[in-house]
């Protein structure tokens, strides 16, 4: 066994639960409501409406025990609800890992999309049920539930990537993902408010 600075953890199983996205043992597990999702929606006044009616569970994130340290391999499932606001579709808020290193997402149920963005290029990848999406390092990424039912994916990441939000909120992701007639609709990030 080579030397550690951080001790790995033991090997172990994690079961998935498929009614309810969940890990077993499970990590921590979080909710994100409309309310947390401030200056992510181009069309403000209908991100305010659907926080003020009902403030619903837009996404959840639910970890595994395996830690954010050095080496270790975390994982976590998310659960993004369908829906749009001011007819953008629902969405991660979306990171850049300041750490550059890449992430593998795993389609697991429903129809979303993962939309990725190094600064100057967005690039979007269809996610299913099976789809494994490849996150380079240095590529931002955001994911889109582009269905009528839960989109759910599995991500398994590097446990020293960490996760800045900063740089999404001040560059964008240079697309917005719109409900379209039938396919989902691409406007620049720019364009706002954006027409239901
Ligand atoms: C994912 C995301 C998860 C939630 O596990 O963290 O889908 O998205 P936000 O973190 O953008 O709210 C991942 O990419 N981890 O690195
Ligand atoms: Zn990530």
């Amino acid at each position: 066994m080579p030397e550690f600075a951080v001790p790995p953890i033991d090997p172990m199983s994690i079961t998935f639960q498929p009614p309810t996205g969940g890990m077993t043992p499970s990590g921590p597990v979080l909710s994100r409501r409309m309310s947390d999702l401030e200056g992510l929606f181009a069309d403000t006044a209908a991100w305010r409406a659907a926080r003020d009616e009902a403030d619903p569970v837009v996404y959840e994130v639910a970890s595994s025990p395996v830690p954010e340290a050095p080496g270790e391999l975390p994982q976590s499932i998310t659960t993004i609800h369908p829906g749009a606001v001011g007819g953008e579709f629902h969405m991660t808020k979306g990171h850049q890992h300041p750490n550059p290193q890449g992430e593998i997402y795993l389609g697991l149920s429903g129809t979303g999309g993962l939309l990725l963005f190094d600064g100057t290029t967005p690039k979007w990848i269809p996610m299913a049920p099976g789809v494994i999406g490849y996150i380079p390092p240095g590529w931002a990424h955001r994911s889109v539930n582009t269905g009528d039912e839960p989109y759910r994916f599995l991500a398994v990441y590097p446990g020293d990537a960490g996760h800045d939000y900063g740089w999404v909120l001040e560059h964008g992701m240079g697309w917005r993902v719109l409900r379209g007639a039938g396919e989902p609709r691409f406007a620049p990030f720019q364009a706002e408010p954006v027409a239901g």
